[in-house]
């Protein structure tokens, strides 16, 4: 996260979750948990004491890529699969920026499935929340990456053949830092998990379960409050013992939820000399020959 500089200007905004909407109003379907996700997130940035220009969201494309319209930050709406290489520019570019990543699970798992491995062993220091409804909203109801075995929709009529992809658990073998769960009908909870995963210090990932009230009629709310619990209720949890957290993350008859993973280790960033001094986009560029260096690719 990046550090808070002039802390009375802040001070004078004391902004409210209501300023970080937009003139436009959400058009997820009603009970969506989109809603849930959206509300956590502007009360965390309020909590953190963020400013709109502070923040840049990449998104996906998907329902929850929408909300490109609807929060009031830097918003970048890129290609389906690919919010977290665009991501990964926006923050080499201009690290003093907050950078958060928003897509759906066939974005970040199914075509984005190759970024989202090589983002977390590079460990750069951005958020991704990940909105898991185990289906393709957008495109109204095509089998995902994340559907579970037998799962009947337009794209499998017989039901899916194969086993779902774990975000969580494939998060955790490829490195990445700050690992959490949330439920979007939990937005307490969600909010303190998105509070900490943007304070952390490198890749941080949030894989939220997300209700599609319109084409996954499996993974509803009440589905969910059957067989969530929370990881901050075990008494001897060790967030830093990754066997632990493979291990949890594999559980599938209740739904473990809460921070799975949380260690430290240097950044991308922290390893790059050109940015030690100042961000890239601060650095003098008058000085360089553009055509020498054009003619070199000639
Ligand atoms: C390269 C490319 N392939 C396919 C599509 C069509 N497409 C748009 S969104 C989407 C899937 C959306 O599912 P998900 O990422 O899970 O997000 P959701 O809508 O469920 O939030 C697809 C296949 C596209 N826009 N671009
Ligand atoms: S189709 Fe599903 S994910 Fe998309 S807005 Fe509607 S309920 Fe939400």
């Amino acid at each position: 996260m990046s550090k808070i500089k002039n802390k009375s200007l802040r001070e004078s905004y004391n902004l409210k979750p209501g300023d970080f909407n937009t003139e436009r109003k959400p058009t997820w379907c009603l009970g969506c948990g989109n809603y849930g996700i959206w509300n956590s997130l502007k009360k965390t940035f309020v909590k953190l004491r963020l400013m709109p220009h502070e923040i840049v969201i990449v998104y996906g494309i998907g329902c929850s890529g929408n909300g490109a319209n609807f929060i009031r930050t830097y918003a970048f709406h890129s290609l389906h699969g690919r919010a977290l290489p665009v991501a990964t520019g926006v923050k080499l570019a201009n690290h003093k920026l907050n950078v958060l990543i928003m897509g759906g699970d066939g974005d970040g798992v199914g075509i984005g499935g190759n970024h989202f491995i090589h983002t977390c062993r590079r460990n750069i220091d951005m958020t991704y929340i990940l909105h898991n409804n185990k289906v393709y909203g957008l495109t109204t109801g095509q089998t995902a990456p994340t559907s579970g075995r037998g799962f009947k929709t337009k794209s499998t009529p017989s039901g899916v053949l194969e086993i779902p992809v774990n975000p969580v658990s494939l998060a955790l073998i490829c490195g990445a830092t700050f690992i959490a769960r949330g439920f979007s009908g939990d937005t307490g909870h969600l909010l303190d998990i998105m509070k900490k995963a943007i304070k952390h210090k490198g890749f941080s990932f949030i894989e939220v379960l997300q209700p599609c009230v319109t084409f996954n009629k499996i993974n509803t709310y009440n589905f969910y409050r059957d067989r969530i619990y929370k990881l901050e209720e075990l008494k001897d949890y060790d967030r830093s013992n990754l066997n632990e957290a493979i291990k949890k993350s594999m559980e599938e008859e209740k739904i473990p939820t809460g921070i799975f993973y949380d260690i430290d280790r240097p950044t991308y960033e922290d390893g790059l000399k050109q940015i030690e001094r100042k961000p890239l986009v601060d650095h003098m560029i008058a000085d360089i020959d553009i055509n020498r260096l054009l003619n070199r690719f000639y």
